[in-house]
């Protein structure tokens, strides 16, 4: 197979004259293409079988050590401009990005097949779906670009029907795991070609050019231009015992819970009374208004690439049930039956992430960013509108981060324009999903820090864009599930539990409760938040919604600097609303929270 648009053509043509690959393969996304991609990698060692009694169709694969997360440091926004990059993103020149890169692909496929990997964001069907094409020398990356991405002859359809009577465009990725050497690997995006380049990882979001790369770096890019939002957001429908659905997005940084409250098991009593969670996306959510003013969403991708450890049966029973078969595993640990093994799990490891008998000297036994990817049909709670070509009606936008102090248990901002500051304010302790140090606590405005295809300050205006006449804008509020006392351990269970605090925000979203009104925005009133069956002390509560004057405005005075960071493209309406939320604090108290 090979393409009837010429454009294509031309471009896998002129990247095999540089890559010289020994054979060029275009993807159908069969079931027989997979079977015979995996049978390829079981007999190269790229894969892993493993107990096929207790794990059918499950595989492990072990990337190079030194290639585990993705590489901030080494990726780059290249536009012609270097203002338009931003302070949040690194830069470089386009033409020295591309000469720089090209002189790695050199001939960097011979030997090896290239992959043409047609995709699609998104339900074939929806006009929110945008399309790209990845081409790789990766099986592996195939694998799990068939999970993530529609993949295959109906992507390939819709980019030539797109190409044909238009100017249609696909984003197009080129990607080589080179010689896997630290040394020599850049991730660059092109923005304003809507492409990117990719060398030297075979790792998550390095490689699967489809998910941050093109759904996020270069779709917000998209995005701006064409009046819609890119996020790194979760999706989950909240259906009460009426039987009416609230659509929640909320954007946490990478490894603090999106998969979690995405698949949300509701606490008994709630089950009981009739509560069910839908789970329409676990990472990434495009948003556009809609003729009623509503903001509508789809999930662009098909399937999780989600942080293996701490999933359990007690944290996330619905994610454990969608990777008990058909699975592929990354950097996982082994039991003595060959059944995968992270922290969290229970069993004993024998064989650690990278294949040496478990020594709990080498640190932990699963890899702290190892990982499961599996088709998002798999999962118990998958809700069906995850297909509808016009999204779901998206009725609150959550924010929230790793904050081990300050920040209450929710807080809802008193307008949109207050909720844009929230997010950009945003803080989080960075996580395993990046290399780096952990735990060190740093601005990531909505979560978007690693993924922002352009510069923050043009981003929140883009964000205060939306508002305005007719707009019917979802209630933003931002939460922390990490809040730590004294001891150390979080002060709220989280998980499951969380459900509690979503059923406060649509109780605001439908005007049903009061709430308390301080300077920093509403906080759930004495009585409103839902306890029931829950053993949390009085004085827990009180910390986890408590105002710490002092504290604020410390906390506001860090977010100007932090916002100044953007000079002359900060917009003025943002630092407005800083300085308002600023004298707020300086304000004598209302009554506390009684
Ligand atoms: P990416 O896939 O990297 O974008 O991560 P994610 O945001 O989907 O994070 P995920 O849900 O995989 O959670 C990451 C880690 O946070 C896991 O170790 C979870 O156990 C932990 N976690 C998730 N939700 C909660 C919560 O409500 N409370 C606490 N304490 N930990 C949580
Ligand atoms: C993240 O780091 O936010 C992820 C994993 O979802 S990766 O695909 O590697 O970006
Ligand atoms: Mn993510």
């Amino acid at each position: 197979m090979t393409s009837k648009l010429a454009a294509l053509e031309r471009w896998v043509n002129e990247v095999a004259a540089k890559t010289r690959p020994a054979q060029i393969h275009w993807c159908d996304g069969s079931d027989a293409e997979y079977r015979a991609l995996v049978q390829q990698m079981l007999q190269t060692g790229d894969l892993i079988e493993l107990n096929q009694q207790t794990h059918p169709g499950c595989y492990l694969h072990r990337s190079n050590p030194s290639d585990v997360a993705r590489v901030e440091h080494l990726t780059f926004v290249c536009t012609e401009h270097e203002q338009d990059a931003g302070p949040n993103n690194h830069w470089m020149a386009p033409a020295d990005a591309h000469a720089k890169i090209d002189a790695l692909f050199e001939g960097s496929m011979e030997g090896r097949t290239m992959y043409v990997i047609p995709y699609c964001m998104g339900p074939i069907d929806s006009p929110l779906s945008r399309c790209g094409v990845e081409i790789t020398d990766s099986p592996y990356v195939v694998a799990n670009m068939r999970t993530m991405t529609r993949m295959g002859a109906e992507a390939l359809a819709r980019i030539e029907r797109e190409g044909l009577h238009s100017d249609g465009v696909f984003v197009k990725g080129l990607h080589s795991i080179g010689e896997l050497d630290p040394e020599r690997r850049f991730i660059m995006h092109f923005p304003e070609e809507l492409s990117i380049k990719s060398y030297g990882s075979g790792y998550g979001g390095n490689a699967l050019l489809g998910k941050k790369c093109h759904a996020l770096r270069i779709a917000s890019f998209q995005a701006r231009r064409e009046g819609w939002l890119a996020e790194h957001m979760l999706i989950v429908g909240i259906e009460n015992p009426q039987g009416q659905t609230h659509y929640i997005a909320a954007a946490f940084p990478s490894a603090c819970g999106k998969t979690n409250l995405a698949m949300l098991i509701p606490p008994e009593g709630y089950r009981k009374n009739g509560w069910r969670v839908w789970t329409i996306g676990d990472d990434i959510c495009w948003m556009r208004p809609g003729e009623d003013g509503r903001l509508y969403a789809i999930n662009p991708e098909a399937g999780f690439f989600g942080v293996a450890p701490g999933t359990s049966d007690s944290s996330n029973p619905n994610a454990l049930t969608s990777i008990s078969r058909d699975t592929i595993f990354t950097n996982v640990a082994l039991t003595a039956d060959n059944q995968p093994w992270w922290e969290g799990l229970p069993g004993t490891p024998v064989t650690d992430w990278q294949g040496r008998p478990y020594d709990p000297a080498n640190g932990p036994a699963a890899h702290p960013n190892s990982r499961f990817t599996v088709s998002a049909k798999q999962c118990p709670t998958w809700s069906s509108k995850a297909e509808d070509a016009q999204g779901v009606p998206i009725s609150a936008i959550v924010f929230g981060g790793r904050r081990p102090s300050l920040l209450p248990l929710v807080i809802q901002a008193q307008d949109w324009v207050h909720g844009v500051l929230m997010g950009a304010a945003m803080g989080s302790e960075t996580t395993a999903a990046a290399t780096g140090a952990v735990g060190v606590l740093r601005r990531d405005s909505m979560a978007m820090k690693p993924f922002c295809g352009y510069h923050y300050g043009d981003y929140f205006n883009h964000w205060l864009s939306f508002d305005r006449p007719g707009a019917k804008l979802p209630k933003i509020f931002h939460v922390n599930w990490f809040r730590k006392g004294k001891d150390g351990k979080f002060l709220w269970p989280g998980f499951g539990e969380n459900l509690r605090v979503l059923e406060w925000m649509i109780a605001r979203v439908e005007g049903k409760v009061r709430g308390l009104e301080t300077p920093i925005g509403t906080l759930p009133a004495s009585g409103e938040l839902k306890l029931d069956d829950l053993e949390l002390p009085r004085e827990t509560l009180a910390e986890l919604l408590d105002v710490d004057h002092a504290g604020w405005q410390a906390e506001l005075h860090a977010i100007g600097e932090y916002l100044e960071s953007f000079g002359s493209r900060l917009p003025s309406r943002l630092r407005q609303e800083q300085q308002r939320v600023q004298q707020a604090l300086q304000l004598p108290r209302k009554a506390a929270n009684a």
